[in-house]
């Protein structure tokens, strides 16, 4: 009848970002029955929720979009290097109605189950509009970074101001005229909107926990030549990129000791007025050699003390006890300038930490600070956090959350084992986090097409990774990672934000192309590591 067909479908995607609209669109192009079910009223994923002032992608508009659709990449005319969130807002919203996405996307609800169920091979999802819908093929497209973390700190309920998360932020924004202003919090988020709050608040005061190291974003409007340039070497610029390391057209090729110190020396400096994360691969040994990583350190903190006027505030500023990099690197504009402002103090919570929220505002073991806001700027259960809030049930009542007790067990980022036709856009074990993401995302959902493309034409109803497989890959994640210093700081890529959560590094830092051919060979080997089932 028609009210069972209209809960039944091939495919449902959760999430309308940009990894739920390609999976929509490319879904759709197998000929399936897809829906797509997104929380938000909108289509933008992490760019619809986040909004706070001074919000800007860290990496280059030309690269951070998709690059499926030539006519989509030559129509659309990014302004600046590094986009703001309105604009790449507007570009997802000009994508879905491009694509007419909309007719498929139920908006403003929220997944609460998924339930696979072996007699039928397909999945069961349950709505928190009570709607139980069905589907051979159940895909999170649900982003890395999309569950706010909210410290449970003492007092929060008694503070009179108000207080904001970053990424909840009120759609007409937020008038800081006039106000007392504390960020707690110097990640991405807040090193982007400190230097905005700054400039509205009476006076600001940034909580810093642990200082972060950050890179000039040296942003500015595109000139005409060099969008020429991009337009007409675009298939180009894209097939490198899919190549290398992090999915971004530039990168090193000599170790920093190949050169004199005076050449090294030029070279970061070069780096550092070109601006933004390549700053990262201006060697291709700083992620690896300690030594190399501490010349990029030393650089950073050589220029963190020439700005920052107070010698006090700078050395606080300087990151310390982890390698550069192994927080994901941050990109700014005008950060430490910022701390040359009367109106901005630096509190280092490593020395008087945060005990409690009071009414009048925050009361650190070193004294008061008396707030009218208060801006969490602390990050997001990362990487597992949105799976994990949806109750996905697998094979044999199997729940997500016990079998990733001890960390994400995965099939390169993409599947899970005991969860056939179940497919992860962006999950731990992918490179999406250390990648251009929306790369990342276009690889994904590829490959996943691919998959359910060889399953219809072979007539099987099913897949599911191997356990055998699913260990091999977490083990090649750790082994690429252990061979880098990135496991060496206390970040959200080993979970170690949030309070409980297992310590595992979870990105594939091995490189977009490297992680590109292993699922290549995957395919091609009529995806060993996996059990096709028929129906
Ligand atoms: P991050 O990078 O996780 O940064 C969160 C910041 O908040 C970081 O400085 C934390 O210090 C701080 N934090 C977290 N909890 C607390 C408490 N309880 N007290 C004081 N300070 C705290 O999140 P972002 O939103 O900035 O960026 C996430 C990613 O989004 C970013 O990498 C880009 O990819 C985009 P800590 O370092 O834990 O000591």
């Amino acid at each position: 009848d028609n009210e069972s067909q209209a809960c039944e479908f091939d495919a449902i995607v959760v999430g309308a970002g940009f990894g739920g609209m390609y999976a929509l669109h490319k879904l759709r192009g197998l000929g399936m029955r897809v829906r797509v079910l997104e929380a938000a009223p909108d289509v933008g994923g992490t760019w619809y929720w986040n909004r706070y002032p001074g919000l800007r992608c860290d990496a280059e508009s030309v690269e951070y979009s998709y690059s499926f659709d030539d006519g989509l990449q030559q129509d659309w005319e990014w302004t600046e290097k590094f986009a703001t969130q309105p604009e790449i807002l507007r570009y997802a919203k000009h994508v879905a109605d491009r694509f007419d996405f909309r007719r498929d996307i139920n908006f403003e609800t929220r997944v609460k189950s998924a339930t696979y169920d072996e007699a039928t091979k397909r999945w069961c999802i349950v709505t928190d509009r009570d709607e139980e819908l069905t589907a051979r093929f159940f895909i999170m497209a649900t982003g890395c970074l999309s569950v706010a973390s909210v410290p449970k700190m003492k007092g929060l309920d008694s503070f009179k101001g108000r207080w904001y998360h970053s990424s909840n932020w009120p759609e007409g924004g937020v008038n800081f005229k006039g106000l007392r202003v504390g960020v707690i919090g110097t990640g991405s988020t807040g090193i982007q909107l400190i230097p905005e709050v700054a400039k509205d608040a009476a006076h600001l005061y940034v909580f810093q926990r642990t200082p972060n190291f950050t890179v000039p974003a040296q942003n500015g409007p595109l000139s005409p030549d060099f969008k020429k340039y991009v337009k007409e070497n675009y298939a180009d610029i894209r097939a490198r990129a899919r190549q290398q390391g992090l999915g971004l057209h530039t990168h090193g090729d000599q170790s920093a000791f190949g050169v004199s110190a005076e050449e090294r020396q030029r070279r970061f400096e070069a780096a550092w007025q070109q601006g933004g994360p390549q700053f990262m691969f201006v060697f291709n040994d700083q992620l690896k050699n300690p030594e190399a990583n501490k010349a990029a350190v030393d650089f950073v903190h050589g220029k963190i003390r020439s700005i920052v006027k107070d010698p006090a505030t700078a050395d606080t500023l300087c990151p310390k006890d982890y390698p550069i990099g192994a927080k994901r690197i941050c990109v700014d504009t005008n950060y430490y300038a910022t701390f040359n402002r009367e109106n901005v103090t630096l509190v280092d919570l490593r020395k008087s930490p945060i005990e409690e929220l009071t009414e009048a505002g925050l009361k650190t073991s070193n004294g008061d600070y008396e707030l009218d806001a208060i801006v969490f700027a602390t990050g997001f259960d990362a990487m597992t956090g949105a799976l994990l809030k949806v109750n996905i049930i697998g094979r044999n009542g199997l729940k997500l959350a016990d079998k990733w007790s001890a960390g994400p067990q995965n099939l390169l980022g993409i599947t899970v084992s005991g969860f056939p036709n179940f497919f992860m856009i962006t999950g731990p074990g992918s490179p999406s986090v250390f990648s251009n993401v929306v790369m990342s995302i276009e690889q994904h959902v590829d490959w996943m097409v691919d998959c359910l493309k060889y399953m219809r034409e072979q007539g099987f109803a099913a897949i599911e990774a191997s356990a055998e497989a699913e260990s091999s890959w977490v083990q090649h994640v750790n082994d690429v990672a252990n061979n880098t210093l990135l496991p060496q700081a206390n970040s959200w890529y080993v979970g170690a934000n949030i309070p409980g959560k297992p310590r595992v590094f979870m990105p594939y830092v091995g490189g977009v192309g490297q992680f590109r051919k292993k699922c290549d060979e995957v395919a091609e080997n009529d995806y060993s590591g996996f059990a096709l089932e028929r129906g």
